[in-house]
């Protein structure tokens, strides 16, 4: 990518609209905008105030008008790239965005790849790594909680904790070095008490911020949720109850589903990957034990299950046998079914599960019960209304291993009393991983790698 190009791409979605942007980005934008659009009056774009909008047309290079426009102008650096920016707001539809976008390429600008826009932000110092890779996050967000964590992290919040973190370990460095390069000097160096504090408190930082890693991922890929129950519960009711369709079939005889369907829906704001699953019970029928088997397996992997009961029959050896095999799971027992009462005593579920839902289908009882009960075992009711920062890449989540992993090396060296230079080959190392995170340190190619899976346009 060369810096002194001057890029363009289509910014908003291909297809029929109100209205379609094309952005031109660099130090040439506004006079390749000229070249191309005409204003009632003859201005010039180049000769507008910045952060302006100007009505006019997009014309051919035969003079005919292509569009009726209103063209925004914002000079560097305050602008999304830090660079000249130009953004043609054109009526939406795939015909005029294509002829202004070939009109802008004739006119001397090159095609953006994806994510260019960002990128060039990045690299202009208008935001850091972590802030940049928000915004594909802000763009992808499928609730409000992931999408508010990546507002946050656009807004600078991981990037602060991370500084500091590292601030602290500089100053770790500064004062071995001046203890190397200086040891004959009067200086007042830290003691060791105060070194050890300083090198506690940034690994439990780091270790406070790993910790939140696992609900991350669960809060951006979604938790994955085993619907599980003997036969005839109303397991594949509540998934199409959930997603809102008729997904899976529904009947009244046992053994309906027969292999696991899955669904991403959104219970409230936070993510489930619900997978229905074949009712577990003893069967001789080929088929439905594979079903079965799955279930099990599903059953044994999913992140949380969702244990359904029959709320109009008593208990019998299929609800036992599940009951048995899920000690060491996350559950919530859904006692379905419920709208006219429970054949058996709740009880005896509730002393079981500590997480347990009386619902009904076809009722849609029960359903806010269920996600606030999910979002308390997942420790998710607070995200968004604290200050905390939650980890939701795994890019992330790598360098913050790699950083805490030499800030202990660092911390078991010091209180061997190994020499203190090679203590700083770990420290600067741990300043190293937490540079990755916020692009102090990292190499380009991981750069491309990242803006690659941005959208066209951004
Ligand atoms: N009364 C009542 N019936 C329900 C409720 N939910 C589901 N059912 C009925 O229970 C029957 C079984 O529903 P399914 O969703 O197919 O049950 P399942 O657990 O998926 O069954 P298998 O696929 O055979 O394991 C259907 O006749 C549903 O209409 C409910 O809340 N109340
Ligand atoms: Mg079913």
């Amino acid at each position: 990518m060369l810096l002194d190009e001057t890029i363009a791409a289509i910014s908003t979605p291909q297809g029929e609209g109100g209205i379609s942007i094309i952005r031109i980005s660099g130090s040439n934008a506004m006079e390749i905008a000229d070249k191309i659009y005409v204003s009632p009056k003859g201005k010039k774009l180049t000769a507008v105030k910045s952060h302006t909008i100007n009505y006019g047309h997009i014309t051919a290079a035969d003079g005919t008008i292509l569009d009726e426009v209103l063209v925004s102008v914002m000079k560097a650096p305050h602008t999304y790239t830090g660079e000249n920016v130009v953004e043609i707001n054109c009526h939406g539809g795939i015909i005029s965005t294509k002829l202004i976008l070939a009109r802008t390429l004739e006119a001397g600008a090159v095609m953006a790849s994806p994510g260019e826009f960002t990128k060039r932000a990045f690299l202009n110092g208008r935001m850091d790594l972590s802030q940049a890779e928000s915004v594909m996050d802000i763009i992808g967000s499928k609730t409000s909680l992931t999408h508010t964590i990546a507002v946050n992290q656009l807004e600078g919040r991981l990037s602060k904790e991370i500084n500091s973190i590292r601030d602290k370990l500089l100053s770790l460095l500064a004062h071995i070095q001046v203890l190397i390069d200086y040891a004959d000097e009067d200086l007042e160096p830290l003691s060791d008490g105060e070194f050890l504090a300083l090198l506690d408190e940034s690994c439990s930082s780091m270790k406070k911020l790993l910790d939140t890693a696992d609900r991350g991922r669960l809060i951006q890929s979604g938790i994955m949720t085993a619907i599980v129950g003997k036969p005839n519960v109303g397991k594949s009711s509540l998934l199409n109850l959930l997603s809102g369709e008729d997904r899976a079939i529904v009947t009244d005889i046992e053994g309906t589903t027969r292999d696991a369907i899955e669904e991403y829906i959104n219970l409230g704001d936070i993510a489930l990957r619900i997978i229905d699953t074949a009712g577990i019970r003893d069967t001789d029928d080929i088929i439905e034990n594979i079903g079965v088997d799955k279930s099990k397996k599903y059953m044994s992997e999913a992140d949380l299950v969702l244990f359904m009961l029959d709320g109009q029959k008593e208990l019998d050896e299929n609800d036992r046998f599940i009951m048995d095999n899920l000690d060491d799971r996350k559950v919530i027992a859904i006692v379905n079914k419920t709208e006219n009462g429970c054949a058996f005593d709740p009880q005896l579920i509730a002393d079981k599960f500590t997480n347990t839902v009386m619902f009904s289908v076809h009722h849609s009882r029960g359903i806010e019960e269920l996600e606030k009960t999910v979002k308390a075992l997942f420790d998710m009711g607070s995200i968004g209304t604290d200050n905390s920062n939650i980890i939701t890449s795994i890019r992330h989540k790598d360098a913050l291993i790699n950083a805490l992993g030499y800030a202990k090396a660092a911390k078991d060296a010091f209180e061997n009393n190994i020499p203190q230079d090679m203590i700083s080959i770990d420290i600067e190392n741990a300043i190293s991983s937490l540079g990755e995170i916020v692009g102090l340190t990292v190499n380009e190619e991981v750069v491309d790698k990242i803006f690659h899976n941005f959208c066209l346009g951004k």
